[in-house]
């Protein structure tokens, strides 16, 4: 029981009430319990009942925690029960319990848990190199075994442009088609993205797609003359390295604002989550004045979809954004005037400092894939920062939570993917998911080490970090 990632707020282990699985386990749930029984059921490859006597027992009950995602596990020799106020508090404690899980085996004891943080997510790069929903469906079952609940999208960017939009067909035939280096590419149809959508959804994880914009855009003028300032597409970017922030919009011409009204509406329509990312990063080729204009003008078009905008903080430069509006912060720096003065004025804050949290970040120099424009980025650094305190006039109130971004300039497969993302991901997970309290390197470090055994039954190419003594 001494060994689940993220540490739990309360854990007793009791390894005399052990419960042993036998083929006359069953496991029971009623009502909205009963799609997680099937998920752990189908883990532990028992069954599921309706009601509540099996031996393994799902209950939803408000009374018993105090927190939306919180649950409580009992682990006895002769019955498991796991109660929640919420199907999400439930799947939490399900993944507490497939960590409490080896041949055959529950530990004992009990577990009392909740998260620190609402928001506690991981990005993954599609336009740079763009990755099958298989892939994805992979990334999300991984990001769930740690209680990560977003998962964002870059769909958008100079190298691609990853879903398809009915009303201008051609971003996703012509903006799709290559990726970084050339050739490969390949886009989400509308039905692929509802796929995905649902997969992440029944692991209670929120899809939160971006549609990179007014810089970052390559792609999509690529794709329709008329976005261009001048009239003429150009070719779609294969290159990369420091070649970011060239492209824009044509912010002052009016086909911009039908094109970003009809991209935007149907995004929302594929969006179950609260949140639509504008990007906004890097948009060193719009001029000041029309940016601003722009953004004036796509702002009130995410909150008339019912949606909030999330954006890199770069997008604290626009006039009067809605306090829902959350600026995702990618800087170095431990204050920053901007996101202090958006806190005062009540909005909350995704913290994703680069060098803690940019898992394309190189871990040790010499390494063939990845970046190390913010330094090298092993665990230890990803463990090592507090998000309630990180920031200047950012107090833990006004966190939404942490979020690692993995761009894909120079992952050539998802197999890199996996190496650049586990198990630095693990780290995040803690520090989005843990009590303060129980933030302790040597013991992190540990349990990190005691994991290794389940990413290789589950077949993840996890980077071996020098800094864990690995099994
Ligand atoms: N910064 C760019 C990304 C990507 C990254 C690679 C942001 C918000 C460098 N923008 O990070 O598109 O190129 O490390």
């Amino acid at each position: 029981m001494d060994a689940i990632i993220p540490a739990p707020v309360y854990v007793k282990p009791v390894p005399a009430e052990s419960f042993t699985l036998t083929s006359a386990t069953v496991v029971s749930a009623t009502g909205a319990g009963v799609p997680v029984a099937e998920h752990l059921a189908a883990q532990l490859d028992i069954s599921v009942v309706e009601g509540t006597g099996g031996a393994i027992a799902l209950t939803l009950d408000e009374a018993a925690v105090t927190h939306p995602e919180g649950y409580r596990l009992c682990v006895g020799k002769e019955r498991v029960t796991l109660a929640a106020g919420t199907p999400a508090g439930l799947f939490a404690g399900v993944q507490t319990l497939l960590q409490l899980h080896s041949d055959r085996v529950i530990a004992g004891g009990e577990v009392r848990d909740e998260p620190r943080f609402a928001h506690r997510g991981a990005m993954l790069d599609m336009s740079r190199h763009f990755y099958t929903v298989a892939e994805v469906k992979r990334f999300v079952d991984q990001l769930a075994r740690f209680k990560l609940n977003v998962l964002h999208l870059h769909l958008t960017d100079d190298q691609g442009w990853r879903i398809e939009i009915r009303s201008w067909p051609r971003l996703a035939t012509v903006g799709g088609g290559t990726q970084v280096g050339g050739g490969g590419g390949g886009y989400y149809t509308q039905d692929d993205y509802r796929d995905l959508v649902a997969y992440a959804a029944a692991r209670h994880i929120t899809v939160v797609p971006e549609i990179d914009v007014p810089g970052h855009t390559t792609a999509a003028l690529a794709s329709y003359p008329e976005l261009n300032a001048d009239g003429v597409a150009p070719a779609v970017f294969t290159g990369r390295g420091d070649a970011t922030g060239f492209s824009s919009l044509a912010t002052g011409k009016e086909v911009t604002y039908r094109f970003m009204g009809d991209v935007l509406r149907e995004v929302a329509a594929l969006t179950p989550g609260e949140y639509l990312h504008l990007g906004t990063d890097e948009t060193h080729a719009t001029p000041e004045d029309e940016r601003l204009r722009f953004l004036d003008r796509v702002l009130p078009m995410v909150a008339d979809l019912g949606k909030s905008v999330m954006g890199w903080h770069e997008i604290l430069r626009s006039p009067d954004p809605p306090v829902s509006t959350v600026p995702q912060y990618w800087g170095r720096a431990s204050s920053d005037p901007a996101m202090a003065s958006a806190v005062a004025r009540g909005q909350r804050v995704l913290l994703s400092p680069a060098h803690r949290v940019y898992l394309d970040m190189k871990y040790e120099p010499g390494m063939e894939i990845g970046y190390d424009w913010a330094g090298c980025v092993d665990v230890a650094d990803v463990y090592g920062w507090d998000p309630g305190t990180y920031m200047e006039g950012v107090p833990e109130a006004a966190v939404l939570g942490i979020e690692a971004p993995l761009w894909s300039e120079t992952l050539r497969s998802y197999a890199d993917v996996e190496a650049m993302a586990f198990p630095r991901l693990a780290a995040v997970a803690e520090l989005g998911w843990s009590p303060r309290s129980a933030h302790d390197w040597d013991s992190f470090a540990r349990r990190l080490a005691a994991y290794g055994p389940r990413w290789d039954a589950d077949g993840v190419n996890y980077h071996r970090s020098a800094q864990i003594r690995w099994r």
